[in-house]
């Protein structure tokens, strides 16, 4: 594997998901395959279980791990050629990816939307420069559109818990004070569309996400009809995809509480994290048996341990 950048880099995402429970029963078992190899994590926004997970996963696989945190230690990037760099940027990201590619063998890029220009963030800009000029193998460590390793942790975890051959798995919109990414939702949406789930997205009118990442998911404004009889619920803000990364009201209230929970099948409660509390989701929640979230938040270790074990597999 040379890319994983979405769920379309992964030829078999069920033997991904064996692979990274494999590794979870025996996280040593490949100690020797990263030895003398270097993965550098760039991160040009915020993170706590990106961070710490990714850089565990290459520990144990026995990689060297560099970490950059570009928006407060590294130069400012120009990513658009032919410009006079006259303004705030210092380093243009032909070289400094270019450079990176000299000092490490695999390069995993943090890199947020703008939420400004639709095209420029669904397009994948910075990200695709990234690969285009670090001459490396890359791992997304979640772009403007998606985040494949939190994916990838989700599904491993509803494997592991699930209590049905097809759980029904519910994606609900939750309230957020601030404009955020589409890119958890999008992402979770478009691994639950290729595993053996019945799969169902509910947010709010105006609130609906790309086509191109839910195909084949069922869609609808009503919340508590979705989560009637939900196996698992995964919890996420989104801004708008239409008019692109705007907030509008909503008047219903979106957030989950213990009553609302009583129609599904004692369904088990997941979010990415961080979580702002009793805004996204209530305390009564996230303190209760229902949540996985930080279980879910350990698996992100195995999944990013199995993509970077395939990696150093194709490194030769
Ligand atoms: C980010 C997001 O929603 O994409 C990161 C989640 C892993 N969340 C926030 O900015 C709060
Ligand atoms: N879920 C997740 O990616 O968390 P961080 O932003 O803290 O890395």
């Amino acid at each position: 594997m040379k890319l994983f950048s979405s769920v379309n880099d992964v030829p078999d995402v069920q033997l991904l998901v064996k692979e990274a429970l494999r590794l979870k029963q025996n996280p040593y078992a490949h100690k020797d395959l990263g030895e003398n190899k270097t993965i550098a994590l760039v991160f040009l926004n915020p993170s706590l279980r990106t961070r710490m997970s990714t850089q565990k996963a290459a520990l144990n696989l026995g990689m060297n791990v560099m970490v950059l945190n570009m928006d407060k230690e590294g130069w400012a990037l120009e990513l658009r050629d032919n410009v006079i760099m006259n303004g705030t940027a210092v380093e243009h990201i032909r070289e400094a990816a270019a450079v990176m590619g000299q000092y490490a063998d695999i390069i995993a890029v943090r890199s947020f939307p703008g939420l400004k220009d639709r095209d420029e963030d669904y397009n994948e800009v910075i990200f695709n420069k990234f690969v285009e000029f670090c001459g490396v193998p890359v791992v997304s460590l979640e772009s403007a559109t998606r985040h494949p390793l939190q994916s990838l942790a989700d599904l491993i975890t509803i494997t592991e818990l699930k209590k049905r051959d097809r759980p029904k798995v519910v994606l609900t919109w939750a309230p957020h004070i601030k404009p955020l990414p589409q890119a958890v939702p999008n992402s979770f949406a478009e691994w639950m569309c290729r595993a053996d789930v019945e799969f169902t997205i509910a947010n709010p009118e105006g609130y609906e996400l790309c086509g191109d990442f839910t195909k084949g998911a069922i869609i609808t404004h009503n919340q508590h009809e979705a989560l009637a009889d939900a196996d698992f619920i995964y919890v996420k803000n989104w801004s708008a995809y239409e008019p692109y990364g705007k907030v509008s009201p909503v008047s219903e209230d979106w957030m989950l509480t213990n009553e609302r929970l009583k129609i599904t099948n004692d369904a088990k409660i997941m979010h990415c994290l961080p979580v702002r509390r009793d805004l996204e989701l209530s305390s009564e929640i996230l303190n209760g048996s229902s949540s996985i979230v930080v279980h879910e938040a350990g698996n992100r270790v195995w999944a990013a341990q199995a993509v970077l074990k395939r990696m150093l597999e194709g490194l030769g």
